[in-house]
């Protein structure tokens, strides 16, 4: 039995020689960046790359101070806290081996929800130079239906009317700068982690939409001063489960109650648009570029949109994880063939990158064995993610005549499996939606209307007004419904009918 120790800062030298840990003195860190939403993805990603940097630069104005806003952030809070914030993380490779590394760049956690004005003054110190987010691509409080700002969301209403108070990170990011305009200090850079195309430039508007209503005089400020940068993250980061924490205490010795488990690669585009200082992420594998779009289109329209293809096929088919699904030829087949036919040609070139080989290391960082990414965490939140995933290669195949014949069969799927929450044989789903109800409700109504799902203006605007492709959506919803088997379909999509 290997001898077991709890990870806190003052057993960090007692850990085992196999598990990397940070050299540097943390005590002497500044935060000079607030995070908002420490989930697994800040973890694995921004988290890992300025740990590199602070074990290889010296530099001690870049420590990280976590924050969460919901209730439900309690249990970071608590589990960080008792381990003085440290983290193991866990990397997976293809062959088996496993990697770990204590991560020590997060040196303290804010609840939002239960101290909002502690939260402004540190985001208002004038240590703080970068407020970052992954707040999902659910949280920018988006209307997709009218592209703006959605001001009837009950919270963003408490914030407008309690601006000393706020709920949402709109409001905590507007009294926060609204403080340091009054200090005569620089405004923080805001840097978007989350999965949207132009993540930068949503977050901007987003927050220009609330400020213009809340106080016109800082929007004027913000438009003027504030950065915005947009980026391209990369790192898959499945879900951690119990076996991950009893496999890093019996096999490394490490008790930590939420370690993070990860791929190899790694990847993070930035444009280099920062309000004041920032950290040279670029000497721990960051790129700094001019534009950032190409980049996070290919990696959205392929990898996220990807993901989702084979999410909702393979919950259906009864499939439970992305390398399972990469491991029936079909799922494979279908997925280069929805990125060959409809992804890759509504692309721009992306300067560096070879698309092919690009496509081809997908397959294999999906098919990597070890990670065993959940198709319920890929499905988690679609209403959420279809929309910047897919539904814009749809309508640039419409209006160039392209195939949209995979993607629709995935919509059809989507369908089916909000209507009947289970795969084929009847195993149960569990979906977790903001918008599950209302999508039940319409798949539900699908016998009626074939096309009651693809009404759903919120999610797909009004695609259905196509004619064509709700012709081809209603057929595939039709079959699907006639003959439960999504496999049939998707051979018949890529072989013709027997
Ligand atoms: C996934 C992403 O949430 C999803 O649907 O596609 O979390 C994906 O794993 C990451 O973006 C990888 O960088």
């Amino acid at each position: 039995m290997k001898a077991k120790t709890q990870l806190n800062q003052r057993n960090l030298a007692n850990l085992p020689d196999s598990v990397k840990r940070p050299t540097y003195d943390r005590s002497g860190l500044t935060a000079g960046i607030i995070h908002i939403g420490v989930g697994g993805f800040h973890r694995s990603h921004e988290a890992y790359y300025t740990d590199e940097l602070l074990e290889t630069s010296g530099s001690t104005a870049w420590g990280i101070c976590g924050v969460g806003l919901r209730e439900a952030d309690g249990k970071i809070a608590e589990v960080l806290k008792s381990q003085d914030y440290l983290y193991t993380l866990i990397v997976k490779h293809p062959d088996g081996s496993i990697e770990t590394r204590v991560i020590g760049s997060i040196i303290d956690f804010m609840l939002g929800c239960n101290d909002p004005e502690g939260v402004i003054d540190r985001m208002a110190a004038p240590t703080t130079k970068i407020v970052s987010l992954t707040i999902t691509e659910g949280g920018y409080n988006f209307d997709p239906a009218t592209g703006l700002f959605d001001f009837k969301n009950l919270d963003v209403k408490h914030d407008l009317k309690h601006p000393d108070q706020p709920k949402t990170v709109f409001g905590f990011l507007a009294a926060a700068l609204r403080k340091r305009r009054a200090d005569g200090l620089p405004p923080f850079t805001i840097q978007s982690c989350d999965n949207i195309e132009h993540n930068g430039d949503m977050t901007r508007n987003m927050l220009l939409a609330f400020t213009q209503k809340a106080d016109p005089d800082l929007a004027t400020w913000i438009e003027d001063e504030v950065g915005f940068p947009n980026a391209m993250v990369d790192r898959i980061t499945p879900v951690t489960t119990p076996l991950d924490v009893k496999s890093l205490e019996e096999d490394f010795g490490v008790k930590d109650e939420w370690p993070v488990t990860c791929e190899p690669f790694c990847q993070w585009v930035i444009e280099d648009k920062f309000s004041d200082e920032r950290p040279q992420w670029e000497t721990v594998g960051a790129q700094f570029v001019e534009n950032v779009t190409p980049y996070e289109t290919m990696k959205l329209r392929l990898l996220n949109a990807g993901h989702s293809v084979l999410g909702l096929l393979g919950s259906i088919h009864g499939h439970t994880t992305i390398n399972e699904c990469i491991a029936d030829p079909l799922f494979e087949t279908y997925l280069r063939r929805f990125m060959d036919v409809e992804a890759s040609p509504v692309l721009d070139p992306v300067e560096g990158i070879d698309l092919e080989k690009y496509k081809a290391s997908l397959i294999e960082r999906f098919g990597n064995p070890a990670i065993k990414d959940s198709l319920a965490r890929i499905c988690l939140e679609s209403s959420a993610k279809i929309p910047k995933f897919i539904i814009p290669t749809v309508r640039e195949n419409i209006a160039r005549k392209g195939s949209t014949e995979f993607a629709a069969l995935v919509l059809a799927a989507w369908c089916y499996y909000s209507d009947k929450g289970t795969d084929k044989d009847g195993h149960k789903l569990e979906i977790v939606d903001a918008m599950k109800s209302e999508l039940h409700l319409a798949a539900a109504r699908t016998v009626k209307d074939k096309l009651a799902f693809l009404k759903v203006r919120a999610v797909f605007g009004d695609l259905v007004e196509n004619k064509s492709f709700a012709a081809e959506y209603a057929g595939m919803v039709d079959e699907l419904y006639t003959y439960p088997d999504i496999a049939r379909q998707m051979q018949a999509l890529l072989f013709g009918r027997e």
